[in-house]
């Protein structure tokens, strides 16, 4: 799976291993770098605008303050287009739109003639059955001549209901197609539509006919990823004449550039929601965007390069804090603050979901954020000026503490005693570099 992006993979590895290890990188660096960038983006059949914007944006944060002045700015320009790839793609997985059980909900396809329009419907016909939808499969293509056939052949292999008419009339038979659908209790009916080879009048205007009749929550381009970038105009007619809510991307098992994967999105503004990854029925995903760019990063190497940029940040910020410490000692605000930061990093979770095989193993319930959380609970009740001085927390203002953040009595004696500790230990090693680690890791323990 996956060889289309192979080639795109291999340039972004060799860019970010010249320049990730690099201590100082100069503008010269970063403008060296996007060239490369670019012109792999390029040879992958990535839209020229796309392209060029993606350029401008990297390099005008990439030479911002941020990067330059970092530790390790090689690690911070990784992720830098690690983001503008994941925006590329859409940033987030977006779900198809549908409504509650109790109504119909109708998904249209359409697209170019061979793009994978039948096949995907059954696809995801078979993916909602398994959510426990019941899907109905209309067959509207009444052009191509064994169309019907097809897609009579594939309900039956996933045991979904087909409604199909002999008729040429095609917002005819969607119109029955609801009405069959209603009575034989589907909420999901998805719509194959005749392509033809090129954006054409004639299958324009019947599709807008049967879209009208359909009124689908979903009305869906089905592309096929080995198109490149010419995808971009199909999908910019099929939008104008369709008012298209989304794409499917097929034959992403193909050996294709990925330039179409790339594009989509950012022209037509419209989610990646599915790709096709094979021949069989049950080749079909979501489309994760964070996986894809990892995928396009060359995952491995840069998934663990995006987590050190995170963590070269918060070095950072621990070795503000040590500064501060050395000057006027340890307070329990800075222990919340370090709470807090230790918990953003949850977001570690999501980087570890890009690895391959660990996407869905990750169980929240076996982060344990329980303690910090009650711990920050604790700090987070403190008034202002307890947090400066925790010499003045007598018995009453303890118990007041306890109840406040829906702890005991015995937590708070327990934080403030840890907190002391801490304080102690951050005085003598102030100028201890390892220590920051050290705290971490107390606080991580229960
Ligand atoms: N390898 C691969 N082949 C696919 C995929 N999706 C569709 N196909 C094949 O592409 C061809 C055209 O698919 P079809 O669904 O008939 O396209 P339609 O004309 O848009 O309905 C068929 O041979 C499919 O098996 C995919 O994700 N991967
Ligand atoms: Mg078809």
């Amino acid at each position: 799976m996956f060889i289309m992006l192979e080639k795109i993979t291999n340039t972004f590895s060799d860019v970010f291993r010249n320049i990730a290890g690099k201590s100082t990188i100069s503008e010269k660096n970063i403008e060296d770098a996007v060239e490369q960038i670019k012109n792999a983006l390029l040879e992958a059949d990535v839209n020229l605008r796309v392209v060029r914007r993606f350029v401008n944006s990297t390099i005008e944060e990439a030479k911002g303050e941020k990067v330059l002045r970092s530790v390790a700015p090689g690690q911070q320009f990784v992720k830098i287009v690690y983001d503008k790839i994941l925006a590329l793609l859409g940033d987030k997985k977006t779900d198809l739109q549908l409504k509650g059980q109790d109504t119909i909900s109708t998904i249209l396809f359409l697209g170019l003639q061979g793009a994978g329009k039948t096949t995907g419907a059954a696809k995801l016909a078979l993916r909602l059955k398994n959510e426990g939808r019941k899907p109905l499969l209309v067959a509207c293509d009444l052009v191509r001549p064994a169309a019907i056939e097809q897609l009579s052949v594939l309900a039956e292999k996933i045991d979904v209901p087909i409604y199909k008419e002999d008729t040429k009339d095609a917002p005819k038979v969607a119109k029955n197609a609801l009405t069959f659908a209603a009575k034989n209790g589907c909420d999901t009916v998805i719509v194959d539509t005749a392509g033809r080879l090129q954006v054409d009048e004639d299958m324009m205007a019947e599709i807008v006919q049967v879209k009208k009749v359909c009124n689908p929550v979903e009305t869906i381009l089905v592309a096929d990823a080995m198109m490149g970038q010419s995808v971009v105009d199909v999908a910019k007619a099929f939008d104008e004449a369709l008012s298209l809510t989304g794409v499917i991307l097929t034959k992403f098992d193909s050996d294709a550039r990925g330039g179409a994967a790339l594009s989509l999105k950012s022209v037509t503004g419209k989610p990646i929601l599915f790709m096709g990854t094979g021949e069989k029925l049950t080749d079909w995903e979501p489309f994760f965007p964070e996986r894809i760019a990892g995928r396009i990063l060359g995952m491995g190497d840069v998934v663990s390069l995006v987590e050190k940029a995170q963590e070269t940040f918060e070095e950072e910020e621990a070795e503000k804090l040590q500064k501060k410490i050395a000057k006027e000692g340890f307070s329990l605000q800075d222990m919340l603050d370090q709470l807090q930061r230790v918990k953003k990093m949850g977001s570690i979770q999501n980087i570890l979901e890009m690895v391959p095989g660990m996407a869905g193993q990750i169980d929240e319930s076996q982060i344990d954020t329980s303690v910090m959380k009650r711990q920050e609970a604790i700090i987070l009740s403190m008034t202002k000026k307890e947090r400066e001085n925790h010499l003045i927390l007598g018995p009453s203002r303890r118990k007041r503490i306890a109840r406040g953040s829906g702890t005991s009595v015995g937590e708070v004696n327990k934080l403030i005693k840890q907190f002391e500790k801490t304080r102690l230990m951050m005085r003598k090693f102030s100028k201890n570099k390892g220590l920051q680690a050290q705290f971490m890791q107390q606080f991580g323990g229960k």
